[in-house]
């Protein structure tokens, strides 16, 4: 019998390509360059199966395929803005995602971002590395308590109700929420939080925000210059969600005039490029998109996959079929 031909756009976990390379007939991305949009628009006409990530943009430009081989798009990562999910439909081609497994991990990245941006975490690791840490005194570096603040999440799906468990149960956080739709009671009841009716609710009360929605167009600059404003002037801004979610430049301006405290980004408008006005502000901590990327996670993101190609294949309804 003919194995399904696919395509796994950047290198993954050995131990998954290993196993994908038993089922399949595939071919790796051993250089790990992301495709540009001409190749992802030949590799539609060639392999019944695409294997994307978050640094493949298949938007309209990709898809332009008179008949598409690819069957399925079977996306390594829970996030899928990047793919223009409604031509992709027009071609028949299903889409899956990998929820679930990196929810943990997202959540302590995004706790890390937390206590690193209030207890000034890189401001100290940069004065430490450049040799000059002249001693302990009362007033050096002092930041901000996180224990026993308030919380605000923004999308309470699986990710921000993680962050809410370690939050509330490890730091004693207050939680309120701003979710698109109402969170059932009993979910809420968990973490003893609150759930409000919009952001310009949520904004002026917490100490903390952190964004777990997702992004694409609905979502595009939802934290921007009037709702930075509408937040205190000692609270910071997490976002492990998508770049496109917060308006860089009037983060930028934010940070720079101290109308908020600080913010911590692992995400970004245009990934990999980060907005030179972000780098001056040293209110700020970045990271290169790290939230899944744990040993564990991304080997969970990679076999996930594998079980929704193989479902597919074999005819069942995949798990993660969002599209
Ligand atoms: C992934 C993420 O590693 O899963 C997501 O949506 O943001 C990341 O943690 C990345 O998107 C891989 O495609």
């Amino acid at each position: 019998m003919v194995r399904p031909s696919v395509l796994i756009t950047r290198r993954w976990p050995e131990a998954v390509e290993q196993q994908l390379a038993q089922n399949y007939d595939v071919m790796l991305n051993r250089s790990d360059r992301p495709l540009t949009p001409d190749e992802f628009r030949d590799a539609i006409k060639r392999y019944d199966a695409v294997l994307p990530t978050v640094t493949d943009k298949i938007g309209p430009e990709a898809l332009d395929v008179a008949k598409p081989q690819t069957k399925i798009l079977a996306n390594y990562g829970v996030g899928y803005t990047h793919i223009d999910v409604e031509r992709a439909k027009t071609h028949g081609i299903a889409i899956t995602n990998t929820p679930d497994v990196l929810s943990e991990c997202t959540a302590d990245l995004a706790m890390t971002l937390m206590l690193m941006v209030a207890r000034r975490a890189g401001d100290g690791e940069r004065e430490l590395r450049a040799g000059n840490w002249s001693g302990w005194r009362p007033t050096h570096l002092v930041g901000t308590k996180v224990s026993g603040k308030t919380l605000g999440i923004v999308g309470f799906g699986r990710i921000g109700q993680e962050m809410a468990r370690r939050a509330h149960f490890g730091f004693g956080m207050r939680i309120i929420v701003f979710n698109r739709s109402p969170v059932p009671s009993g979910t809420l009841a968990q973490f003893n939080a609150v759930q409000v009716d919009t952001i310009e609710d949520l904004l002026p009360q917490a100490d903390f925000v952190s964004l777990h929605c997702p992004g694409g167009a609905a979502n595009a600059k939802m934290i921007n210059a009037a709702r930075l404003d509408l937040m205190n002037d000692d609270a910071f801004l997490i976002n492990t969600a998508r770049g496109e979610v917060v308006d860089e430049a009037a983060l930028a301006q934010a940070l720079m005039f101290d109308t908020i405290g600080g913010a911590a980004l692992d995400v970004f408008e245009r990934e990999p490029a980060v907005n030179p006005m972000l780098a001056q502000c040293d209110n700020l901590v970045m990271l290169p998109h790290l939230g899944s990327a744990t040993r564990e996670a991304r080997q969970a993101m990679g076999f996930r996959v594998l079980d929704n190609l193989n479902d597919f294949f074999d005819g069942k309804a995949p798990r993660d079929r969002v599209a």
